[in-house]
């Protein structure tokens, strides 16, 4: 077969993406491509492994057996989570060890959200209801990826998240019903994480960087201001099934557009917790390092043992 040209392979590429199948990780892509999935796949891994610390706090805490063994299973999940999607990001050429280095450095990004602290057990029922809820529009879309491993891994991600969710909400349901404290308790957590789990869509459609290239190449199906419009008008109506009311003055039902009307987004909070002046960014970046610093001896005896092996079968 005589060879392509780059024209060509590009003109295939995209109608392969057009066509709506897979792009796999054997299959010529464009570079940028590549590198763009690499940033936001490994992204979203580190933000599902640093997404178990603020929950952690609660581990030994929670309220009854029940909640703990729920709690546990739902942290041990992200931990899947973040391994699934480290594999399917090394499938675009980088090593564990690049991708881990690039984080542990400060040099990747990982999700806002996780740079907030969790005061109360109530904030555990809203990183479910919201948190999850959040995650789950944006990840459904990305079931339909272009990218084979990025859309298989979302597949199995959602129907976990789904658990994750309804814990959330069963938690601030609970307390909800419980006494004016439990409720009172429950404003409060929704209070503070409403306008952070916002901000996890990304920036405005006009201020997203990313979004041409990503739509093009069908890596996102949804832009980032239509997917917070379809969390907002998902979640509303759960805020007024718990009783509890969003802390946004400007949120109202618009007849016209039958979407949520809300108010604006604070902006240049979102720009200092990115860029690592967030309540715990810090505190965050420091448990993960001494956690793989920590680590390092099991990481060494894994080594040796396969190593051991291979000699052995060699
Ligand atoms: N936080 O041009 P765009 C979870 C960055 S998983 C930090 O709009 P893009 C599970 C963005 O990276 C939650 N940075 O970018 C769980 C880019 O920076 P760069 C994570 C943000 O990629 C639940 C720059 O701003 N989910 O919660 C944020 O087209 C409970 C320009 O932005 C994912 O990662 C942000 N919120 O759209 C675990 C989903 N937003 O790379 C535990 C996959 C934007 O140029 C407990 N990711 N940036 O330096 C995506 O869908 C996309 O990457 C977006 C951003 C939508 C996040």
């Amino acid at each position: 077969m005589p060879e392509l040209s780059q024209l060509e392979l590009e003109t295939r590429f995209q109608k392969k993406i057009d066509d709506n199948l897979y792009i796999e990780p054997k299959d010529w892509m464009l570079e940028k491509y590549r590198q763009n999935l690499l940033r936001q796949i490994s992204q979203h891994a580190h933000s599902e492994v640093v997404g178990m610390l603020p929950e952690a706090n609660w581990i030994t805490r929670a309220p009854n057996l029940r909640r703990k063994a729920a709690l546990l299973a739902k942290i041990q999940d992200e931990a899947g989570h973040g391994l699934y999607l480290y594999s399917a990001a090394e499938t675009l050429g980088s090593s564990r060890e690049q991708i881990l280095n690039a984080f542990l450095t400060g040099k990747a990004k990982y999700s806002s959200i996780f740079n907030y602290p969790t005061l109360t057990w109530a904030d555990i029922g809203a990183i479910g209801w919201l948190v999850d809820g959040a995650a789950i529009i944006n990840q459904v879309m990305l079931q339909r990826a272009s990218y084979g491993p990025y859309a298989r891994a979302m597949i199995r991600i959602c129907r976990e998240e789904s658990f994750h969710q309804r814990q959330g909400f069963e938690i601030l349901l609970t307390l909800c019903r419980g006494s004016k404290d439990q409720k009172a308790m429950a404003q409060d957590a929704l209070n503070r994480w409403w306008w952070p789990s916002l901000m996890m869509f990304g920036p405005h459609d006009k201020d997203s960087p990313h979004t041409g290239d990503m739509t093009k190449w069908r890596v996102k199906r949804e832009s980032n201001d239509e997917l917070r419009q379809k969390f907002i008008d998902r979640t509303v109506p759960q805020a007024d099934f718990l009783g509890i009311t969003m802390p946004d003055k400007d949120l109202k039902w618009n007849e016209t557009t039958g979407h949520y009307d809300f108010g604006e987004i604070n902006w240049e909070e979102f720009n200092q917790v990115v860029s690592g002046n967030g309540p715990c960014n810090r505190e965050r970046m420091n448990a993960r390092v001494k956690a793989h610093t920590d680590g390092k001896w099991v990481r060494d005896a894994a080594t040796a043992y396969a190593n051991k092996k291979r000699n052995k079968a060699a």
